[in-house]
């Protein structure tokens, strides 16, 4: 069971339309891969992130990880994380750990035919997604939103996430949320996501307040993700529960924003805060208060995550690949359907690259 070579690259897949949420635009997304092969296997792990992870991967992590035992991911994970110490804790090079963890879970998954959820103690039952959308965009109007999110109920989901946050004009950031919840009717859960829109926990709640009247299931980075004090602010002084942690990492970043009080939901991403071994330890750690988990980005990945975890609510999921476009890069994407995501039986995470299209993004080879 020796990881035999490791492989990374960095691709860019730009969106056929830019779209932007609160305050950055984007053209298209940064993605790193990386292929761990042992034994005629190869595990397949990514994260969004550009040159500086897949790098990262190369330079740190490879040495590392040649010639060991890829079951031991508890002290691969912590000769990665102690060796990397200097230059990493979060960011980039966590980045690059994530990654190549998630590679690692889905050789343990190969080599024993398993697919993850059941490596991780799950089963396989239906888990309930939201759609993810609701950007803003040149010309979008509220009703254009509207029809969005209507499209969205109409293929059967029963939660939907939009952006917030853009607008300076609070009339106008209330009356997108005002059309979202007309359209999808009283039933359907709202989450707003502001990423990181506001400078302080007074604006924060002058905003909030405004959309309270919606009925809103949380509000998602309101402020910057180091002040913690300030979103422990906004936390006290709304009725909206406040969701993070789609750019925090590692169980001790959790524990700060749980000390902290920064937050009712934590939002831990794979592929940012560590990879499965460190997302599993955050979901326990939350679980420890009684806190739940929803997931940030891949559904794909997370479907397995939230089957094996009681105290996950929901999956994340981009009904609009054009905003998220990782499944240009994927052989068989996993669908939602009437809003619940079952996790594929394949072994590992089931998650197959495109060879094609990978070679058709890159923009560095297989090193
Ligand atoms: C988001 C940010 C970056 C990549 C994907 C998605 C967004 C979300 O903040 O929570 O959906
Ligand atoms: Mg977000």
């Amino acid at each position: 069971m020796k990881i035999e070579s490791v492989a990374s690259r960095a691709v860019f897949v730009p969106l056929e339309r830019p779209v932007a949420f609160s305050t950055r635009e984007i053209q298209g997304r940064w993605y790193t891969l990386v292929q761990v092969a042992a034994g005629g296997l190869t595990g397949v792990g990514f994260c969004l992130g550009g040159p500086v992870v897949s790098a990262s991967i190369r330079h740190w992590l490879r040495p590392l990880l040649e010639g060991q035992d890829f079951f031991a991911t508890e002290w691969l994970w912590d000769r990665m994380y102690r060796q990397t110490l200097l230059e990493g804790r979060r960011g980039a090079v966590l980045r690059a750990i994530s990654a190549v963890d998630i590679a690692l879970w889905d050789l343990k998954g190969k080599a024993t035919g398993l697919p993850l959820y059941r490596l991780l103690g799950g089963s396989r039952h239906p888990v309930p997604a939201y759609a993810s959308g609701g950007y803003y965009a040149e010309g979008k109007s509220p009703t254009h939103l509207a029809e969005e999110v209507a499209g969205y109920v109409g293929q059967g989901f029963r939660a939907v996430k939009i952006k917030v946050g853009r607008e300076r004009d609070l009339k106008a950031e209330a009356a997108r949320v005002a059309a979202v919840r007309d359209a999808i009717g009283p039933d359907v859960a709202l989450f707003l996501d502001a990423n990181n829109a506001w400078p302080d926990a007074a604006t924060a709640v002058r905003y909030i307040r405004a959309f309270e009247a919606y009925g809103i299931g949380w509000i998602e980075e309101p402020v910057m993700p180091d002040n913690l004090v300030q979103s422990a602010a906004v936390a006290d002084h709304v009725t909206v529960p406040v969701a993070t942690g789609e750019i925090e990492a590692t169980r001790w970043g959790f524990r700060a924003v749980i000390e902290a009080r920064a937050a009712q939901v934590l939002q831990p991403d794979a592929a940012v805060c560590g990879g499965v071994t460190e997302w599993v330890r955050i979901a326990a750690l939350a679980a420890a208060f009684d806190l739940p988990v929803a997931p940030h980005w891949f559904s794909d990945l997370h479907c397995h995550l939230v089957a094996a975890t009681p105290n996950a609510t929901w999956v994340e999921y981009f009904p609009d690949t054009s905003v998220l476009n990782i499944w240009r890069l994927v052989r068989e994407p996993v669908l939602a359907r009437d809003g619940l995501i079952v996790p594929p039986d394949r072994p590992g995470h089931g998650i197959e690259l495109d060879r094609d299209a990978v070679e058709r993004y890159a923009q560095e080879p297989w090193t």
